[in-house]
C-alpha cells in the first residue's frame, strides 16, 4: 500500500506522522481533545467516567503508536514468531498497567490533576476484563506482558466474550451470580478491525473424489457458516517499546439475516440465525479445573481456533515461503487441551486444502506445536463424545481417525503384542459413547509437552501420561515453572513496597529482572529498613480494612494476624479445612478463661473466591464460611481474637488489594492436586508467608526462600493414593479435634445443620481430599504461626529474605525457557 502513494504524498505523510506526547502538556491537550471530540462533552459534564475514558483514550494512541512501529519493525525483520492459544485471558484492568509500562503514571497523574481529578478515582471507573476463571486464565495474561516486556515477538488469541465471568453476591450466606457485562460503556482498549474478517464453517458433510492427477481429494461443504471478527487489544512491554497484539475474535453471522422471511413478516425467525451466531462469543463458561461436554463450547473452540489459524497461515503465507518453513516461522502454544482442535485444523488445511501431502504435513504440524498440561484432576481432562463432534466437525472426525491409526501403527511397531498399551494410548476411548481423550491428542500433535511446576511435571510423566513416556522417551515431556509478572503483582499491587526496594536496589531494573530483589538481603535485619517493611504492610492492611468496612460493613483490627485464601472454591484446595480450623480456634477462645485469652493472636480470617455456579459442594463450602462468620463476628466472648470475613466478587483487581495485606497466605491442596499455584508466588513477593503442603510450586518457592520462611505441613504426594485406598477398605478415624468441630456444625452452632450434611459427610466417609489426614498437621502449623507472629524482628526479617529470593518466579523467566527450549525464538528490539 506504501509502495502506490506518490514519493511527494510520501513525504507529506512523514510531516504529520503522528507522535506519542511527550510531557504533561501534550497530555492534557489529547485528554482534552478526547473530552471533546471522541466523547463529544465538554468541561461542563466531564465525570470521573469521561476523565477516565478521555485518559484512557488518550494512553491508548500512545499505545497504538508502539503497537504500528512493533509490527512494521517485526514484519521487516520476518523472524519466527509466537502465537499463544488461550481460550482464556484474565487481564484486570488496563489502563494502570498501560500508564506504567509505557512510563508515563507521573505525567497523567500530574496532568489530570491540574484538570480537577484523581487518578486513583479514574482508575476506578474501569471495569475488570475479567475473560477468565482463576490460574490458567491469568497466567495467560502474566505471560502475554512478559511476551511483550522480553521483546519476544508474539501474539496471543483468544475470545471476545460479551459476558466474562459472572459477578459474585452474597445472599444469605449463599453465592448468587449475575451476567458480567462489561462493555456497557465501549471498551477503550480493543481496536475492532472489522476489515478482519473470517468465516468459519460447522456441521455439513464430507466427501472424497479423486482428481485429474489421480489424487483423492477430502472435501468438506454443506455446512452453516459464521465469521469472526476481530478486536485487537495492545499489550505493551514494561520498558520497552515492543508492543505485542492480543486478538480477540467475536462471532458474527455472515447474513444479516433472512430478508425473504422478513419480508414475509416471519419477523422472529429471520434474526434467529444471526442470533444463533452471536451466542458462539457471548459467554466465558464458569469452570475451573473441570469439563462439562456443551456443544456451545466445542464450537467456541472451533471457531476461536479456525480463525486463528486463518489468520496465522495468511500471515505466513505473504512471506512467499515453502510449507515445510512454517515450523520456522511460527510457534504455537497450546494453553491446555481447550485449543487442541487447531492440530488438526491445520493438517486438514495443509493436506485438503494445500495439497500437501499427509506425512510432510504431519511433520509440519508436529513442529509447530507445543502444549502446555495444567491439571492431572481427572474431572478436568477434556473427552468429547465422538458422536458430537463427528456431527460438527465431520472432516476434523476423520482426520482425527488418521492420526490415531498411523500413530498406532508406530506404537505397534515399537510395542509388538501389547495389546493393552494400544487400547490404553489411543486417541479414542472405546467406551459408549467413544470419546476423543484430547490431551493424548494434544501430546501426539505436539513436539513438546510441559507441566508447570516440577512437582506436577513430575507426576504427569509417572501417571497420566505414563505410557506416553515409555513411546516417545522423557525428552518430549519438560517442566516450566509458572511465574507471575512483578509490574502488576509487585510495583502495581504494592507501590510502597516497590518504592522502597527500589531505594536499595539503587533502580526500578528489579521490575525487569527480579533476580536483583536479592540486594535487599542484607537488609533483613536492619532496623530502619524493617520498621518502613512493617509500615508498608500496615498501610496495605488499613486499605484492605477500609475495603471490608465498605463492603462488608463492619470492622477490623489492623494489628491482628491477616490470614488470607483467596481463589476458586474447589474441594481439591481445600477452604473447607481452612473453616473446619477456624471453627476450632473458636471453640478453643470460647472454652479459654480471661487469662488465657490475653496470649491469643489475634487474627482476621479472610476468604474469598468464586464457585463454579453448578458446583453444589463449593457453594455448601461458601455457605459455611458466612454462617461461621456470622456467628463468630457476633460472639463478645471472642472480640478481636477472632474475625471472619467473606470477600464478595474476587477477581483480579480485589487481589491487588488484598495479596499485599497479608501477613499469611494459604496454599493448602491435598499433596499433587494444585499443579503449580501462581497465588503463592504473588503472596511471598508482597511481603507475605505461605501456610501450604508439599504442592505445586510451594515446594520450589521453600527451596528458593529456605525451609525457615515458610510453614509447610501435611502428607506428602508419594502418600496420597495409599491413605484414600486405606479410607475406602477400612474405617478411618476420625481426627478427634475435627470430631469436635463437627459436633459444633450438627448441634446447630452455625444454623442449619442439613446444610452441611454432605460437606460433612464427604469427609467422615471416603475423604479423598484428605482433609481429617491432614488435619491435626495442620492445627500444629497454624499453631507456630501464632507464636511466630508474636515474635515481630523474626517475623519481619523472614518476610524480608523471602522477598528477597523470589526472583525466580517472574513470568521474565518462565518466558525465556519456553523460547529457549520449546519455541526457539529470538528477542526483536524495537527502537
Ligand atoms: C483450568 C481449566 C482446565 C484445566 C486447568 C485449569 C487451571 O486453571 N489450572 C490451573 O493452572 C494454573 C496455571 O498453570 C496453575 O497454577 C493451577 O495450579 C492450576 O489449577
Amino acid at each position: 500500500i506504501e509502495a502506490s502513494i506518490p514519493s511527494e504524498s510520501r513525504q507529506v505523510w512523514q510531516k504529520f506522522g503522528v507522535k506519542e506526547f511527550g510531557g504533561k502538556d501534550e497530555f492534557q491537550q489529547e485528554f482534552i481533545r478526547h473530552v471533546e471530540t471522541t466523547l463529544a462533552r465538554s468541561i461542563y459534564n466531564c465525570d470521573d467516567l469521561a476523565a477516565y475514558q478521555a485518559a484512557s483514550q488518550a494512553i491508548r494512541d500512545r499505545l497504538i503508536i508502539a503497537w504500528n512501529k512493533t509490527q512494521q519493525k517485526h514484519t521487516t525483520k520476518d523472524q519466527k514468531r509466537v502465537y499463544y492459544l488461550s481460550l482464556e485471558f484474565l487481564m484486570g484492568r488496563a489502563m494502570d498497567n498501560a500508564m506504567l509500562n509505557a512510563g508515563i503514571k507521573d505525567i497523567t497523574k500530574a496532568g489530570v490533576a491540574d484538570l480537577g481529578f484523581k487518578i486513583e478515582d479514574l482508575l476506578e471507573q474501569e471495569p475488570d476484563a475479567a475473560l477468565g476463571n482463576g490460574g490458567l486464565g491469568r497466567l495467560a495474561a502474566c505471560f502475554i506482558d512478559s511476551i511483550a516486556s522480553t521483546n519476544y515477538p508474539g501474539w496471543g488469541y483468544g475470545l471476545r466474550y460479551q459476558y466474562g465471568i459472572f459477578k459474585q453476591r452474597i445472599v444469605d450466606g449463599y453465592q448468587v451470580e449475575s451476567p458480567d457485562y462489561w462493555l456497557t460503556f465501549s471498551n477503550p482498549w480493543e481496536i475492532p478491525r472489522y476489515e478482519i474478517q473470517i468465516d468459519v464453517m460447522f456441521y455439513g458433510y464430507t466427501r472424497k473424489y479423486t482428481n485429474d492427477d489421480g489424487k483423492v481429494v477430502h472435501v468438506w461443504e454443506g455446512g452453516e457458516q459464521v465469521q469472526a471478527v476481530a478486536y485487537d487489544v495492545p499489550v505493551p512491554g514494561y520498558g520497552t517499546e515492543t508492543t505485542n497484539n492480543l486478538r480477540l475474535w467475536a462471532s458474527k453471522p455472515t447474513r444479516e439475516f433472512d430478508f425473504e422471511k422478513f419480508n414475509a413478516g416471519d419477523y422472529e425467525s429471520s434474526v434467529r440465525e444471526s442470533q444463533k451466531a452471536e451466542t458462539i462469543s457471548a459467554v466465558l463458561y464458569p469452570n475451573d479445573n473441570f469439563y462439562s461436554g456443551k456443544e456451545l463450547r466445542l464450537k467456541q473452540q472451533y471457531f476461536w481456533v479456525a480463525a486463528s489459524l486463518n489468520d496465522i497461515i495468511r500471515r505466513f503465507k505473504k512471506t512467499h515461503r515453502p510449507w515445510k518453513e512454517f515450523p520456522d516461522q511460527v510457534a504455537i502454544q497450546l494453553n491446555d487441551t481447550h485449543p487442541t482442535l487447531a492440530v488438526v485444523e491445520l493438517q486438514r488445511i495443509l493436506v485438503d486444502m494445500e495439497g500437501v501431502e499427509w506425512d510432510d504435513a504431519w511433520k509440519i504440524v508436529t513442529n509447530t506445536f507445543g502444549y502446555t498440561n495444567h491439571t492431572v484432576l481427572p474431572e478436568a481432562l477434556e473427552k468429547w463424545p465422538v458422536p458430537l463432534f463427528q456431527n460438527l466437525l465431520p472432516r476434523h472426525m476423520e482426520i482425527i481417525y488418521d492420526i490415531n491409526l498411523f500413530f498406532l501403527q508406530q506404537v505397534e511397531k515399537l510395542f509388538p503384542k501389547e495389546r493393552e498399551l494400544l487400547a490404553r494410548v489411543s486417541i479414542i476411548e472405546e467406551s459408549s459413547p467413544q470419546q476423543v481423550r484430547m490431551a493424548y491428542l494434544a501430546i501426539i500433535g505436539s513436539h513438546k509437552v510441559n507441566g508447570v511446576a516440577e512437582l506436577h511435571s513430575e507426576l504427569i510423566k509417572t501417571t497420566i501420561f505414563k505410557d506416553f513416556v515409555t513411546i516417545y522417551g522423557p525428552d518430549k515431556f519438560m517442566n516450566v515453572t509458572n511465574g507471575i509478572t512483578p509490574r502488576r503483582w509487585l510495583h502495581q499491587a504494592n507501590p510502597k513496597l516497590s518504592d522502597l526496594i527500589a531505594s536499595k536496589v539503587g533502580s526500578y531494573d528489579f521490575l525487569k529482572d527480579l533476580n536483583l530483589l536479592k540486594k535487599i538481603e542484607p537488609f533483613a535485619h536492619d532496623p530502619k529498613f524493617q520498621d518502613e517493611w512493617v509500615a508498608i504492610k500496615k498501610f496495605n492492611k488499613a486499605r484492605l480494612a477500609a475495603h471490608i468496612k465498605q463492603y462488608n460493613g463492619f470492622d477490623i483490627n489492623i494489628d491482628a494476624l491477616f490470614d488470607v485464601q483467596v481463589k476458586r472454591i474447589h474441594e481439591y484446595k481445600r477452604q473447607q479445612m481452612n473453616i473446619f480450623g477456624v471453627i476450632h480456634r473458636y471453640l478453643s477462645i470460647k472454652a479459654m478463661t480471661e487469662k488465657e485469652k490475653k496470649e491469643v493472636t489475634p487474627r482476621v480470617c479472610i476468604f474469598g473466591g468464586k464457585s463454579a455456579p453448578g458446583y453444589y459442594m463449593a457453594k455448601t463450602i461458601i455457605k459455611l464460611i458466612n454462617a461461621v462468620s456470622e456467628v463468630v463476628n457476633a460472639d463478645a466472648d471472642v472480640g478481636d481474637l477472632l474475625k471472619v470475613v467473606f470477600i464478595a466478587d474476587y477477581n483480579v483487581s480485589k487481589a491487588e488489594i488484598i495479596i499485599p495485606a497479608s501477613d499469611i497466605s494459604q496454599h493448602i491442596s491435598t499433596a499433587g492436586t494444585e499443579a503449580s499455584g501462581t497465588s503463592n508466588m504473588k503472596f511471598v513477593l508482597n511481603g507475605g508467608l505461605i501456610l501450604g503442603t508439599v504442592d505445586g510450586a510451594n515446594i520450589e518457592i521453600t527451596r528458593e526462600v529456605g525451609e525457615n520462611n515458610i510453614f509447610l505441613f501435611g502428607h506428602l504426594a508419594e502418600s496420597v493414593e495409599d491413605l484414600r485406598h486405606k479410607h475406602r477398605f477400612s474405617k478411618v478415624p476420625l481426627d478427634p479435634n475435627l470430631e469436635k468441630v463437627f459436633e459444633a456444625i450438627e448441634s446447630g452452632t452455625f444454623g442449619d445443620p442439613n446444610i452441611y450434611n454432605s460437606l460433612v459427610s464427604s469427609v467422615t466417609g471416603s475423604d479423598y481430599y484428605l482433609v481429617s489426614d491432614d488435619f491435626q498437621s495442620y492445627l500444629d502449623a497454624q499453631k507456630l504461626v501464632d507464636q511466630d507472629f508474636k515474635n515481630k524482628d523474626t517475623w519481619v526479617s523472614r518476610s524480608i529474605t523471602a522477598v528477597a529470593n523470589m526472583g525466580f518466579f517472574s513470568s521474565d523467566r518462565a518466558i525465556d525457557e519456553y523460547a529457549e527450549s520449546i519455541w526457539n525464538v529470538e528477542p526483536i528490539a524495537v527502537e
